[in-house]
């Protein structure tokens, strides 16, 4: 098939094992990271060696990062920012070395998602991720000490407090500014090695405790990729993030950015949207959710996509324990699902 199919793998502490991951059918690459380095800090070559031939001794290959994080010292446009960018541009460097051809990171302020639930029990027993705004309207982090399932642990609720008040004062021209900063040092050597950088978008694509919120809708999408016009800054478009605004015509977006050869990554998922902004995540079907995953995908094959595709967080189900999101047996049924869709939709446009 044309687009690659990918899953994620946390590595050697994964429940999911990278033989289990094999073993879904069409499975041809792995997307991983080296997990236990710092925002900031060089990634070891050794640690990536072993992830590449970790993969290689399962037929997999490791050639998509997800992500190198990026600090919160360079979305601040703080001091170090600049050492912090080369530190990041070596980080480029170091995973094409080992064969990595598309890295994801974002640019979401202080927290890399927000839900208020990750265990919400449907009808049928299984469980997944949910945001309900009732429950969200009640949490305060400048008031409360919480903690919510997403947010960098590492943090104390005061550095919390100090970053959202940074982070206020910046507003969202200010993180424009500091995104700019970032893309035009670290595009060029993206280029240079053949890497395609995808960002992710804001999940959910809109602000929350006040937080600027900037990769959220097409208008936004479009300045971005307007900032470094090179095919090397690229979109990771991430269906069930962009689709928690009732907004954003996502089969549009897909077709739009696919078409322009911009998006690298798709992560794939389906969530039921509410009518006062609440979404549940749902198992992968169109029939599922509020998202038409036949379409996306029909727009992709008929744009000849051929970039990366992973099924993004499934439900907990069949009693699977283990990480929110991202349990084997529903994301593996997530991808069998894309094959199918692909494969009828590749042939057609062939
Ligand atoms: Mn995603």
């Amino acid at each position: 098939m044309k687009m690659k199919m990918s899953f994620r793998w946390y590595g050697k502490d994964d429940p999911v094992s990278l033989q289990y991951i094999s073993q879904i059918p069409g499975m041809h690459s792995v997307v991983s990271a080296v997990y236990d380095v710092k925002p900031g800090e060089v990634w070891s070559e050794e640690a990536l060696l072993n992830i590449k031939n970790e993969c290689l001794s399962h037929g997999l290959v490791f050639d998509v990062v997800e992500s190198i994080p990026v600090h919160e010292d360079i979305k601040l446009g703080r001091n170090n920012a600049d050492r912090l960018i080369d530190v990041y541009c070596e980080n480029i460097r170091r995973c094409a070395k080992y064969g990595v051809k598309c890295i994801t990171y974002n640019f979401m302020p202080v927290f890399d998602w927000t839900r208020t639930q990750l265990d919400k029990k449907a009808p049928d027993g299984s469980t997944s991720l949910v945001m309900y705004m009732d429950q969200l309207k009640n949490l305060n982090p400048l008031e409360d000490d919480i903690h919510l399932p997403g947010w960098d642990a590492s943090y104390t609720q005061s550095q919390v407090r100090g970053l959202i008040g940074a982070y206020e004062k910046l507003g969202q021209e200010g993180l424009w500014e500091n995104l700019t900063v970032f893309l035009k040092r670290v595009i060029p050597v993206a280029e240079e090695c053949g890497v395609k950088m995808a960002i992710h978008p804001d999940d959910p694509p809109y602000q929350i405790f006040g937080l600027p919120r900037i990769i959220t809708c097409e208008e936004n999408i479009d300045r971005f990729l307007s900032i470094v016009d090179s095919k090397s800054n690229c979109l990771c478009l991430c269906t069930g993030s962009l689709g928690c605004a009732g907004s954003n015509d996502i089969v549009a977006m897909v077709n739009k950015y696919s078409k322009a050869g911009r998006i690298a990554f798709m992560h794939i998922r389906n969530v039921k949207l509410m009518e006062d902004g609440s979404f549940e995540e749902r198992a992968h079907l169109s029939m599922c959710g509020s998202l038409d995953i036949c379409e996306i995908v029909r727009v992709l094959a008929m744009n000849k996509y051929d970039g990366y595709v992973r099924p993004d967080h499934g439900r907990m189900i069949w009693g699977e324990q283990g990480r929110p999101g991202y349990g084997l047996y529903d994301r593996a049924l997530g991808a069998t699902y894309l094959n199918g869709l692909f494969e009828a939709f590749e042939k057609k446009y062939n």
